[in-house]
């Protein structure tokens, strides 16, 4: 091999590692704390929170959440304009590699609607995280009236602008 060759060669190798580290890279989601506020039967709107975590090496993107315990589950924010909380919703989430977005109460949550099923204590519910690059991501969301212990001090008891 003359020193072109050599050059190619090491080119060619170098490109190819970086061509297969550019498929590798992909985010994860971790779902932790998954936990729903409990309720009392029949009420028509609960709300879920949890600690979302990209353990891959790419951002990541929630485009949608799916139950079949809910007739619709969606991404909610609450912001407080002018001293009033308001609700809104999220199109989709984006969760940059490395780093955890909360959702817990005051913040953005999952807004869970019309339970087709009795919600309690007795049995944590399936929810369905769907990426946008079409994966999905199961979690069982414990249901609580507060938030599971982490050391993590997010709960806001009695806090719960859901109650209408
Ligand atoms: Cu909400």
């Amino acid at each position: 091999m003359n020193r072109l060759q050599q050059t190619m060669a090491l080119l060619a190798a170098t490109l190819a590692f970086g061509a297969a580290g550019a498929a590798a890279a992909a985010g994860s989601l971790a779902v932790e704390q998954a936990w729903i506020r409990a309720a009392p039967p029949g009420v028509p709107m609960l709300a879920g929170y949890a600690d979302l975590r990209n353990d891959g090496d790419a951002p990541l993107r929630i485009s949608a959440v799916e139950s079949a315990a809910f007739d619709s589950v969606s991404l909610h924010e609450t912001t407080v304009v002018e001293g009033v909380s308001r609700m809104r919703e999220l199109p989709g989430l984006a969760i940059d590699a490395g780093a955890t977005v909360r959702l817990a109460p005051g913040g953005k949550h999952l807004m869970l609607m019309e339970p087709r099923q009795p919600v309690d204590a007795r049995a944590p519910v399936k929810l369905r995280f769907v990426l946008e690059d079409g994966r999905r991501v199961e979690a069982d969301f414990v249901v609580t009236d507060q938030a599971p212990a982490d050391g993590g001090g997010h709960d806001q008891a009695g806090h719960d602008h859901h109650a209408h």
